[in-house]
């Protein structure tokens, strides 16, 4: 392994990728830039410095240049002088996929022009289902850490789009380890695979660790199953550093609006602004454990810092209802929500409290699933004992921030980070 650090991330326009890109960002993977640039600096003015000043120097600019990195006051330096150690400062790279209107919202703030100075980010145009792409970029980019969270990731979808989603969630994973391969990184990459707690679908036990039997309950699921084996299978063939992270619900205001919690806080703040009546939704029951993507992210590092690769459930140890997340997200407009008719069926609907003739809740047999997964309770202690991560964002707080961004959002207070409708 190598003590370069250049990551690249598939997904990258996703919830998950948009924060794991801002993590890396932020955890200064520009580190050496600075330490190579002050070294130069203090080289060229050697004279000006004295020599056993500049000795001192270079010595603490190689040890402790996480820490000079850091400083403000050489920030000016860093951006005007980065072209010494372009090398260096290429460390984030993200994979996007082609599309014809932009589809970079989320990582909109991070991105800057390849012109200007103290580029931090590099995308290029890429696609799980094309390998010959993927051993281009991978080859050229050379990474030492991959994330890969690219995938058609709705499980409802899966449903409609089964063989895509075996193509791009199952064989694409196979794709990236083989473009290692062919790269010749197979010793040089630490790999993290977006693993799900739907494998455990239909649970064989609660909560759920590493240890517990798969029961993939939907296409989606079963193509990740393949995307898992596949990873273990290669790591005790090539001693590859592949990681498995099983990843249980974790929501931001960032997250895609098709999905359960970000349907929901969008609807409250449309219906608190009049601009729409009814939310509609499928089964009320179902119970997830849901954490906040901003630490899970911080997880799917940690693991990557790891000597020896293994793989990790992350989960708050936490489980919750729908029919629960959405009581809150209303509350937190003001709006009291009480339920109607016959528990778990169609009759079922969500009233205002003060006002019972508004119907603000219905369920609508679109969003069943032919099969469902009804209850996902993680137990994270692996990776709180052997990472020291704990997922620190309580649930209250979680639909808190994301009612109130998507308020801000409908109001005009706030941008939407992306157009995409259920
Ligand atoms: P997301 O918001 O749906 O993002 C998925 C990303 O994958 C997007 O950047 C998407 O690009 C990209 N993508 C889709 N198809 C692709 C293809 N054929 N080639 C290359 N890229 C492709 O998902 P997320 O919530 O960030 O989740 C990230 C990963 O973690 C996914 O693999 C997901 O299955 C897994 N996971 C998520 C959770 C969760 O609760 N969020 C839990 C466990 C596991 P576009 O922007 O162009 O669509
Ligand atoms: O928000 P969801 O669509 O997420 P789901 O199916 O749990 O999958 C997410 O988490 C997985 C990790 O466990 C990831 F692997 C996956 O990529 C994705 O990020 O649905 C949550 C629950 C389900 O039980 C669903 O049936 O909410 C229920 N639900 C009820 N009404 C609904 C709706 N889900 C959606 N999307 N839309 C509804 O109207």
């Amino acid at each position: 392994m190598t003590d370069r650090k250049v990551a690249l991330i598939t997904g990258i326009t996703g919830q998950d990728g948009s924060y794991l890109a801002e993590l890396l960002i932020e955890k200064g993977y520009t580190v050496r830039t600075a330490s190579l640039v002050l070294i130069i600096l203090f080289v060229v003015y050697k004279n000006h410095f004295g020599q056993f000043l500049t000795k001192i120097f270079i010595f603490f600019s190689f040890f402790l240049s996480p820490s000079l990195n850091t400083l403000p006051i050489f920030h000016p330096l860093i951006n005007q002088y980065h072209y010494y150690c372009y090398y260096y400062y290429e460390q984030v790279h993200g994979i996007v996929r082609r599309s014809s209107c932009f589809n970079t919202g989320r990582i909109d703030h991070l991105y800057r022009d390849r012109h200007d100075t103290g580029v931090k980010l590099f995308l290029h145009y890429g696609d799980l289902c094309d390998a010959t792409n993927l051993i281009g970029i991978i080859s050229s980019v050379k990474p030492t850490e991959i994330y890969n969270l690219g995938a058609m990731s709705h499980v409802k979808v899966s449903f409609d789009m089964p063989e895509y989603t075996a193509d791009c969630d199952g064989v694409g994973v196979l794709r990236m380890l083989d473009a290692i391969r062919t790269a010749g990184l197979e010793k040089e990459v630490k790999f993290y695979q977006a693993s799900t707690s739907e494998l455990y679908g239909k649970v064989q036990e609660v909560p759920q660790s590493e240890t517990t039997p798969f029961y993939p309950r939907s296409p989606y699921a079963v193509a990740k199953q393949y995307a898992f084996w596949i990873l273990v299978n290669y790591r005790e063939a090539y001693g590859m550093h592949l990681t498995n992270g099983i990843l249980f619900n974790h929501e931001s205001p960032r997250r895609g609006r098709t999905f359960v919690t970000r349907k929901i806080t969008c609807a409250v703040a449309r219906i608190k602004e009049g601009l729409d009546k009814t939310l509609y939704l499928g089964n009320l029951d179902a119970k997830r454990d849901w954490g906040h993507a901003r630490d899970y992210v911080e997880g799917m590092w940690r693991m990557l810092q790891e000597d020896t690769p293994d793989d990790y459930v992350l989960a708050t140890g936490e489980t919750h209802t729908v029919r629960e997340f959405v009581e809150k997200a209303f509350a937190h407009v003001g709006i009291i929500i009480k339920w109607k008719g016959e528990p778990g069926t169609v009759e079922e609907e969500g009233v205002d409290a003060s006002d019972e003739s508004r119907v603000l809740v219905k369920v609508d047999e679109r969003y069943f699933r032919p099969t469902e997964v009804d209850l996902l309770l993680g137990n994270p202690t692996k990776a709180k004992e052997k990472l020291g991560w704990v997922s620190s964002t309580p649930f209250d707080e979680l639909v808190k921030e994301m009612v109130l961004a998507d308020h801000a959002m409908v109001k005009g207070t706030a941008p939407d980070c992306e157009k995409l409708h259920d």
